[in-house]
């Protein structure tokens, strides 16, 4: 059974058994001071708002069988999947690799790399380690959706402008439809969270839909009814 979600442009039509919820990098290097986000300069206080949506469509997720993936952005501790052009950018003292408060910035297996209490994965939700923004490269994200029969995606995480928007291109690509979660998506900067969900949207769509955690809770506990 489907069930229809209110969204920009127009409303979505959601598959509880071909959607995927893809969650991007809720990871305490981007979240928590100390890590990557931080190091860059960054007010991470600024994603936490994030936290509660994504929670509240997790929930509903998993109470309607809704297949859940996480993402991580790192690399391995021998720094052999970083390319020079990544390590070079942002010219900040502490870059990754280097020690932080929460271990090595950005490298697997340090606690910074580890996603968010609040949001920890069940032990059935696939996680990919990716060395880059979108969750498609170098990775088996897309063997694994398509094993599953998913089609459609709901993109939530940080940052709305960098990894979500990188993955919501790549899967636009390659012929998945997206729904980003309005209010489960943050930035640094707000201007470029808004920016960022208009442009998902604009021209009727051009890369998928736009929806407030709420339509999509109250979707999802449609379609387990
Ligand atoms: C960034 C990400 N912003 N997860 N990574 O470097 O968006």
């Amino acid at each position: 059974m489907t069930v229809s979600i209110s969204a920009r442009p127009y409303e979505f039509v959601l598959d509880p058994k071909k959607v995927a919820f893809v969650i991007i990098d809720m990871q305490r290097d981007f979240l928590e001071p100390g890590g990557f986000g931080a190091a860059l300069g960054n007010d991470v206080s600024q994603l936490r708002a994030a936290i509660g949506p994504i929670g509240g469509v997790l929930t509903a997720c998993r109470m309607a069988g809704v297949f859940v993936i996480h993402t991580r952005e790192g690399h391995r501790p021998d720094l052999s999947d970083l390319n020079g052009a990544k390590h070079r950018r942002g010219r900040f003292a502490t870059r990754i690799g280097d020690a932080g408060p929460m271990g090595r910035i950005l490298v697997r297996g340090a606690e910074g790399h580890d996603i968010i209490a609040e949001l920890a994965p069940a032990v059935d939700e696939p996680v990919i380690d990716k060395p880059g923004k979108g969750a498609f490269y170098a990775t088996d994200l897309e063997a694994i959706l398509r094993g599953r029969g998913i089609t459609q995606l709901i993109l939530a995480g940080v940052t709305t402008e960098v990894c979500v928007h990188t993955t919501l291109r790549e899967a636009n690509d390659r012929g998945f439809e997206c729904l980003v979660l309005e209010d489960g998506t943050a930035s640094y900067f707000p201007e470029f969270h808004r920016v960022a969900l208009d442009m998902a949207c604009a021209q009727d769509g051009i890369f998928g839909w736009v929806a407030p955690s709420a339509a999509v809770i109250s979707a999802l506990s449609k379609g387990a009814e």
